[in-house]
């Protein structure tokens, strides 16, 4: 029974990637489809794994639970469950999930004769959780750079990998992320009080449209990127920001292993300043 009488309309069959007809149904509002059936599957096996694993950690405050990968002496091999083979069971599962649910986006993307936008957008998020815990300790050698699950074990993770390079803040990918994530809430907060200040007049007034619109920036700033240009920009400062964030930790370790301040030793090597 669909949600809203339109709805019915788009409850189209076909267009999945794979196995036909097979789970091509809904259930209440949802689309189940084979990418569903793979979505509950990993993330019920994950979650039952984090509880068991939670379960040998000693403690079940919420946020002192850590499940850690292997000790770095492991490699690359699998690990006893107990000693991080939890970890990489768990991190294998969040990968499927992960992977199955951008499928099920551009699944339903096909049905509905949309673009690609969703899933290549949400892909790039997962595309950086890949790179942290497998793309990383791969390039390293050793599932143990991994980042741990827990609450306040990753965030140890972060402040003691950031300590080993002394000082993230000058690994110059690291700013090229930060300056993005900022220009991303900057833009949004720009867009967003445009189009409530828009819809919201003063009393007794019409509601303004895109011509209003691109009038206050106009007359602002002398310039308008326009209804459509807002959201490609701000699609392209949120996917530059996880790109970026990849890159700054890819780039540590595997390229990089002295402190990031010294990296800006060319800089003051340049023969200019001993003019
Ligand atoms: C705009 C426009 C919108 C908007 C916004 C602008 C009518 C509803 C916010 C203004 C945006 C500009 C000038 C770009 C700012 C650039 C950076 C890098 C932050 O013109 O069209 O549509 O929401």
């Amino acid at each position: 029974m669909a949600v809203l009488s339109f709805e019915k309309k788009y409850r189209v069959r076909g267009g999945t990637l794979v196995g036909g007809d097979l789970f091509d149904f809904w259930v209440g509002p949802f689309y189940v489809g084979l990418f569903g059936v793979t979505t509950i599957f990993f993330s019920l096996l994950g979650t039952a794994l984090i509880l068991v694993a939670a379960a040998g950690g000693g403690t079940f405050n919420p946020w002192r639970i850590n499940i850690a990968p292997p000790d770095i002496a492991y490699g690359l091999r699998l690990a006893p469950m107990a000693l991080g083979g939890y970890w990489q069971v768990i991190t294998i599962c969040a990968l499927g999930a992960f992977g199955s649910w951008a499928l099920r986006q551009a699944e339903i993307a096909r049905k509905l004769g949309m673009g690609m936008h969703i899933p290549v957008a949400y892909s790039v998020a997962v595309f950086a959780f890949f790179t942290l815990n497998v793309i990383r300790p791969v390039l390293m050698g050793a599932w143990g750079h991994g980042f741990p699950y827990g609450i306040f074990s990753h965030l140890d993770w972060v402040s003691n990998v950031g300590y080993q390079y002394l000082h993230f803040h000058y690994n110059p990918a690291h700013m090229i992320a930060v300056t993005l994530f900022f220009t991303t809430t900057f833009a949004l907060s720009l867009h967003a009080s445009l189009v409530l200040a828009a819809i919201n007049p003063a009393k007794g007034e019409a509601v303004k449209g895109a011509e209003h619109e691109n009038s206050f920036y106009r007359d602002f700033i002398g310039y308008s990127i326009g209804t459509l240009g807002i959201h490609r920009l701000g699609l392209f400062l949120a996917l530059s920001a996880g790109i970026w964030s990849a890159i700054c930790i890819v780039i540590s370790g595997p390229f990089w292993t002295r402190g990031w301040p010294e990296w800006w030793g060319w800089w003051l090597k340049l023969p200019f300043w001993s003019i």
